[in-house]
């Protein structure tokens, strides 16, 4: 039952860095839009909720799962006044009757994994990677919470993180 699991939108506000100067983009997939725009909105409001500006929050889609790591890397790419300080990465695979679901996911996961290892900002991990739809709705926004919400707090924290190393 999914009330076992952890709830995602669950996280300790005192603990929060303050984000008030933090700029953030979102790269999200189009595919499985009803669920991936609920994880973009959870993203979003956790970024404000916790002071992050509305101007300093780059949202912008991919077609797909497997198109994330390249938007990712692009915003990474981004220079002077648009130089984000994280991205978090948005989608929601879900497993069907071909073997897609594999390959998008271990690939999402390389790639990202393969960022945070050779770029020098935190990529964030904000890809649902379900049996079924309903599992995917009970993660976003849903009877679990929503991992928009996990990814937002996680991006805040990891870029404290990177200033505290200073
Ligand atoms: C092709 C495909 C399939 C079968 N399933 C999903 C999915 O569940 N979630 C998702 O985000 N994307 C899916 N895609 C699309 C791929 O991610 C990608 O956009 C295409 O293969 C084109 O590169």
């Amino acid at each position: 039952m999914a009330t076992k699991f952890h709830n995602l939108s669950e996280y300790d506000a005192s603990a929060m860095p303050d984000a008030s100067g933090m700029r953030i983009g979102i790269v999200v997939s189009e595919w499985n839009h009803e669920i991936t725009s609920r994880l973009l909105e959870g993203a979003v409001n956790t970024l404000l909720k916790n002071g992050v500006q509305a101007d300093n929050i780059l949202q912008k889609w991919v077609p797909g799962s497997f198109e994330l790591v390249f938007g990712a890397q692009m915003m990474a790419n981004l220079q002077a006044d648009k130089a984000v300080d994280a991205v978090i990465i948005l989608g929601c695979v879900i497993r069907g009757e071909t073997p897609h679901f594999d390959y998008i996911c271990s690939g999402v996961t390389q790639g990202i994994s393969s960022l945070n290892a050779t770029r020098n900002i935190p990529f964030i991990y904000g890809l649902l990677t379900n049996e079924t739809m309903q599992q995917s709705i009970d993660r976003a926004g849903g009877v679990l919470g929503n991992k928009g919400d996990e990814a937002a707090v996680t991006a805040i924290k990891m870029v404290a993180f990177k200033r505290s190393m200073k």
